[in-house]
């Protein structure tokens, strides 16, 4: 009998989060685990997150910048869930208690007004959809060791969520020029990386248009009033305990995330 099959490794990652354990890639050993495998992992948990009480509140996008890819070793961009539990409030510390080894990476962030759905969303009809645009923080934290892992790998694992923070900035679409938006990543008070908007696949509109459209692979769409994650900009940073991130938007303002205990 094979060791791994979907529902174990479900399981497994769950557990992993759960007693902050991380471990090594599910692909050493059952390489079948593919990106379609992934996402049906990734969709049972969500399932018992949902299950638990926890509520969805948006999608999040995994490695849209070369940045993040380069980093990762992996070459193409997925998607995952946002649930009400990742969020993290304005001025909150790094949840370091939940998390395993948490990074820390910019984004900007949609909210939607209306639902949008694939195949064949565009840049243009993606933007049309969204109600307001944000700075944000996402602070990932992978159940692998050392962050290594294959594409299954970390499709299963709902992208390395973790949490994350939305700068207190809300601007409408049309008033911002996203692919010259600027952020500038701090840690304690050091220059770790900049980027801009066309650093995520060439505008993060193109990311949003990316997420519907592979939602639609498995008959999803994303729905009015969800929150987009459209990837890290820039490489991600660590936040351990006692460090202060910085991530300093051109005009979408600053979000600061203290290490915390
Ligand atoms: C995968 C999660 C990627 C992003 O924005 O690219 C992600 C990872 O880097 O562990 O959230
Ligand atoms: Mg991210």
């Amino acid at each position: 009998m094979a060791k791994w099959d979907e529902a174990s490794v479900a399981a497994e990652l769950l557990a992993c989060e759960a007693e902050r354990r991380d471990r090594e890639p599910f692909t050493d050993e059952w390489p079948e685990l593919d990106v379609d495998t992934g996402y049906r992992i990734q969709d049972a948990n969500l399932a018992k997150r949902l299950a638990r009480g926890e509520k969805l509140v948006g999608v999040k996008l995994g490695l849209t910048s070369a940045a993040k890819q380069k980093r990762m070793g992996v070459y193409a961009p997925f998607v995952a869930w946002l649930t009400d539990d990742m969020i993290l409030d304005e001025g909150a510390p790094v949840p370091q208690a939940k998390l395993i080894h948490p990074r820390i990476e910019p984004e900007i962030i949609f909210v939607m007004k209306d639902r949008l759905a694939g195949p064949g969303v565009t840049r243009e009809s993606a933007m049309a959809a969204v109600e307001t645009v944000s700075a944000g923080a996402e602070v990932i934290d992978s159940r692998y060791k050392n962050f290594r892992f294959r594409a299954g790998d970390v499709v299963a694992d709902n992208a390395s969520s973790g949490a994350w923070a939305t700068g207190s900035v809300v601007v409408k679409p049309e008033d911002i020029d996203l692919l010259n938006e600027k952020v500038e990543v701090y840690v304690d008070g050091k220059l770790e990386h900049t980027g801009t908007g066309a650093d995520v696949q060439g505008h993060p509109g193109e990311a949003l248009a990316l997420a519907a459209n592979d939602l639609a692979r498995r008959g999803l769409a994303i729905e009015a009033g969800q929150i987009v994650l459209t990837g890290g900009i820039t490489d991600a940073v660590f936040a351990p305990p006692g460090s202060t991130v910085t991530c300093k938007f051109s005009t979408l303002g600053e979000v600061t995330i203290e290490g915390g205990k």
